[in-house]
């Protein structure tokens, strides 16, 4: 399958962590039930897709071992998935990429960008799903060691690259490909506002670029109370959802959310507003026209899909689709988005 097209605005993914230690929602989803019942409330909220992930990439994080990840996620991708829900799982591992692909899963979100497993590529090519590449330089243990940089939008280009091209040498199909500059992953608050104000050089790039910045630490401190104390995470939905709008001004394929709603309201309001939020900055796209009732660019059949020139993915007029998937209708406003894939 290639990466879900372009929507009128980036998709919306909800993020599930089926994980007791995760930064923000920590032990909130631990549970197989309650686990389900949010990735369905993330959709009814206006999530296109619903990420699964059964181990914390916070700061400091110690890792879980494989077992209890697949434990975690399976059952909750499995019971989505036959509800109709399009899923992503987060993971580094092979093996539990594979057991999620088994039960369904769409879409691999690989945070280490496949340097964590040198298995990962081998899976992912083998199952044709599209792969999420993280920015990564390390895990989570030591990575803020890490955050030193040039030029960091340069620099996070360059090093994504490198692991575009391993990808597309183990066999991964190019057009496959969504990559994410890795916020506060082996990143300062400087660095995340420097990538943040200089997105529209990712896209440029010509790959389909997802943010994550939901509730990172570098909110908690922009909105510290007047005492410094760090704003704690569930009072971060404003600020994430006003980086979601001004990403999506930027072109951004997707935002990763804790709180959909409040996303999936803003990209709305913009909608409404007639607003062409990234059509003249995605690569090989006229012009910014209104979006409102003005159709997607039409996908072609993957048959027909030209070859991939390597470094430059193909430009929307040639988008490719799986064959026999129905074109995404445009975003409608306050109703749930789904994806195509
Ligand atoms: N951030 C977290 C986890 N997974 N995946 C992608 N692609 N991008 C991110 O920025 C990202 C991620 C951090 O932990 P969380 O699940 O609590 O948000």
């Amino acid at each position: 399958m290639l990466v879900p097209a372009y929507g009128p605005m980036p998709w919306v993914i909800g993020v599930v962590n089926v994980t007791p230690d995760s930064f923000s929602d920590g032990g909130k989803w631990l549970d197989t039930d309650a686990a389900i019942a949010h990735g369905l409330q993330l959709v009814a909220d206006g999530a296109a897709i619903v990420d699964v992930g059964g181990e914390s990439t916070r700061p400091g994080a110690h890792r879980v071992d494989a077992v209890t990840e697949r434990a975690r996620v399976v059952p909750v991708i499995a019971a989505l998935t036959a509800a109709g829900v399009t899923c992503s799982v987060d993971t580094t591992r092979a093996a539990v990429a594979e057991a999620a692909i088994d039960v369904g899963v769409a879409i691999v979100n690989d945070v280490s960008g496949g340097m964590a497993d040198p298995d990962m590529a081998r899976v992912v090519a083998a199952a044709r799903v599209p792969w999420i590449l993280m920015h990564w330089r390390g895990p989570s243990d030591v990575m803020q060691n890490l955050a030193h940089y040039g030029d960091v939008v340069a620099d996070v280009i360059r090093e994504l690259r490198i692991r575009v091209d391993a990808a597309v040498a183990a066999g991964v199909d190019e057009r496959s490909l969504i990559l994410d500059p890795g916020l506060g992953f082996a990143k300062e608050a400087e660095h995340n506002w420097e990538v943040l104000r200089r997105l529209d050089e990712l896209v440029k790039a010509g790959w389909p670029i997802l943010i994550g910045a939901s509730r990172k630490r570098f909110l908690g401190a922009l909105l510290a109370g007047r005492d410094g104390t760090p704003r704690p995470p569930d009072g971060r939905e404003v600020a994430t959802a006003a980086i979601s709008l001004l990403a999506a001004q930027q072109g951004v394929w997707a935002a990763r959310v804790h709180d959909a709603r409040s996303t999936a309201d803003a990209l709305a309001v913009a909608s409404a507003m007639g607003s062409a939020f990234g059509a003249a900055e995605r690569p090989g796209t006229s012009p910014a026209v209104p979006l409102v009732g003005v159709a997607p660019t039409p996908l072609v059949p993957a048959a027909e899909c030209a070859p991939v020139t390597s470094g430059r993915p193909p430009a929307p007029d040639t988008r490719c689709a799986p064959s026999g998937v129905a074109e995404q209708p445009p975003h409608p406003v306050g109703a749930p988005q789904r994806a195509v894939v």
